[in-house]
């Protein structure tokens, strides 16, 4: 059923995703944490935009070493969330509105005080020893040179059994062993067990990690003190595809469910294998060629690099062909991981508007299935904090420590952070232009972004040209088309530095259509990804326009029948044919 997914029309195929990070949303009970009781109070509003599906964070039991990545009891709610009575609340709330509901699944570690972990470093004969990856040291020190992602060594010393742990992320963040069937089994009752309390699939975390190379090699060559890292020992590793197969055979297979997979380093060609193959090992994937797109590969990860228009459109048509009709795309600009898109893809200052627009209508009209990030849809900014005190993300934290170790002046991180830090997508959701934006009535977890007293919801709906009521628009304007959502990519004018053109094409439509006489027609979408006017001409229009009208538009006035005149900064466009023109030309010719 749900993964026999080529060809076929499938709900998450045509559904469009609301990303929502709980503990910045809205908080209901003034402690300045977001909460479930929150979201719940702004069902509404969610319902409003016209999204399908909601990724909430996640809501597990946590002591939020990294926020909820760090689950110490998967079967319950943290505590400063709420309760299970309340997500049941909330489940219910959504799917009587027709929303359905993805949770996070964070399988590739646990939180140190989970009770297997617990029981796990008590004694090295203990039951649950083999549920985390133990070695002895190596000549005095870590049993490799891996580097964690959040900076310092992949391991930490465990002094009562004299015995290293493996820690891809932080310290309190330890490795499961997935060569353990046990754990692979109580991991696969657990998804069943939230399967069966009514979700409707998981985004799974970091899910291309989980299968380490046997012997944890190092990674040559090997320098005493440095930690490097060890990517080509875990992305992908040689059980992943026979440790996916078997997740969607005992866990999946008999749900109605959908799977995202977290996955950083793939390829068009391994996101092949793992979602269009014999047997999809998920229904999707993230993908970060565009996330890496203006990271310095000689700096790491807090270091940007220059980048022009023609690459990232490079990106994008080498995931969009690849994927069409044999595999599934998911489009996304930001997360909670990530920089503000209009910071980062557009203009946060004087265009900020035309520019968050423009960012929709690209989201929005690709093959795949497009997520937005709480936030997104008003255009929020990335936020400028001038101390280390004002940063809550581990990830900054740690690369703060041991960048000043290294001697790091606070002028040249913080203008990383400003860029990269992960709490630029954290700072609470701004809802209106009183005190902390109508997130709390207390002190909130993290700084509010200043700028919410021009930018928030009420004052983006008051607006003529608000970024929220064009989202809607463009939503119904995506449902409405099978071509939009299934419709094969053709990128025009490739090396155009500023403009960022192309065809979505109804005629090669990925899926089979049941004949119900619907024949759907072609857009042509034309976006101006600078701050300068553009000039912008294509074959298509300029043979007598053969049918084409600009159907919707992020300028308040622009001439229905002609791309004659130059694009303003910003400027994004889509042009729409009925399917008769297709005909037409082609007898025609
Ligand atoms: O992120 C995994 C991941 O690869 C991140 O380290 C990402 O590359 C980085 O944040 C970009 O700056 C997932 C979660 O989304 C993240 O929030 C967690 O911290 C991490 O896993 C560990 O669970
Ligand atoms: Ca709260």
């Amino acid at each position: 059923m749900q993964h026999t997914q080529k060809n076929e029309r499938i709900w998450w195929k045509e559904g469009i995703v609301y990303q929502i990070y709980p503990r910045s949303y809205m908080d209901s009970n003034g402690d300045g944490i977001g909460d479930l009781p929150g979201i719940l109070e702004k069902l509404d509003y969610i319902e409003g935009l016209g999204v399908d599906i909601i990724w909430l964070n996640p809501v597990y039991k946590s002591p939020n070493a990294d926020m909820g990545y760090d689950i110490s009891d998967y079967y319950d709610i943290m505590d400063e969330f709420g309760s299970l009575a309340d997500w049941d609340k909330l489940l219910e709330g959504l799917h009587r509105r027709g929303i359905r509901l993805v949770m996070d699944l964070v399988v590739n570690h646990t939180s140190d005080e989970h009770p297997w972990f617990i029981e796990s470093r008590s004694s090295r004969d203990n039951p649950y020893r083999d549920y985390y990856i133990w070695r002895p040291p190596k000549g005095g020190r870590e049993p490799n040179n891996w580097e964690s992602h959040f900076s310092g060594p992949a391991w930490t010393y465990d002094a009562r059994t004299g015995e290293y742990y493996l820690h891809l992320f932080d310290t309190k963040q330890p490795d499961l062993n997935w060569e353990n069937p046990r754990l692979r089994s109580d991991i696969f009752a657990m998804m069943r067990w939230w399967l069966d309390r009514g979700i409707d699939g998981f985004r799974m975390d970091t899910i291309n990690m989980l299968s380490k190379v046997p012997g944890l090699p190092s990674v040559k060559p090997e320098k005493p003190g440095e930690y490097r890292p060890g990517h080509r020992y875990f992305m992908n590793g040689p059980r992943i595809h026979e440790f996916l197969q078997e997740m969607q055979e005992k866990a999946i297979a008999g749900y109605d469910a959908m799977t995202v997979g977290e996955t950083s380093m793939v390829d068009p060609e391994l996101a092949l294998q793992y979602t269009g193959g014999d047997k999809p090992e998920m229904s999707m994937l993230f993908q970060f060629d565009h996330m890496l797109i203006d990271r310095d590969p000689a700096g790491d990860r807090m270091t940007f690099r220059r980048w022009g228009l023609p690459e990232l459109k490079k990106i994008i048509e080498n995931w969009q062909i690849t994927l069409h009709g044999r595999g599934w795309n998911s489009n996304y600009l930001t997360n909670h991981d990530q920089p503000r898109a209009v910071s980062r893809f557009g203009n946060d200052r004087q265009y900020r508007v035309e520019a968050a627009k423009l960012l929709a209508v690209f989201t929005l009209t690709l093959e795949g299935t497009p997520y937005i990030y709480q936030g997104e849809e008003i255009g929020m900014t990335n936020v400028s904090f001038d101390s280390i005190d004002q940063y809550r993300d581990v990830d900054t934290l740690n690369h703060y420590h041991c960048a000043k170790e290294r001697g790091l002046s606070d002028v040249e991180l913080f203008e990383g952070y400003r860029r990269f830090s992960r709490d630029n997508a954290r700072t609470p959701m701004q809802w209106d232009r009183t005190e902390n934006a109508g997130f709390t009535s207390g002190t909130p977890w993290i700084e509010v972004n200043p700028n919410y007293k021009d930018i928030n919801v009420r004052a983006d709906l008051e607006r003529k040209d608000s970024v929220i009521r064009f989202y809607r628009q463009l939503i119904r304007l995506r449902k409405s088309s099978l071509t939009l959502i299934y419709g094969g990519f053709r990128l025009l004018d490739r090396e155009n530095p500023q403009v960022f053109a192309y065809l979505r094409r109804g005629e090669d439509l990925s899926v089979v259509v049941n004949n119900d006489g619907r024949v759907d027609g072609d857009y042509l979408v034309i976006l101006n990804f600078s701050d300068q006017s553009a000039v912008f001409r294509t074959e298509e229009l300029e043979k007598g326009l053969a049918g084409w009208s600009c159907i919707l538009g992020n300028y308040a006035e622009f001439s229905e029948y002609s791309v004659r005149e130059d694009l303003r900064p910003w400027e994004a466009r889509i042009y729409g044919r009925p399917a008769e023109y297709r005909q037409k030309g082609k007898n025609q010719q």
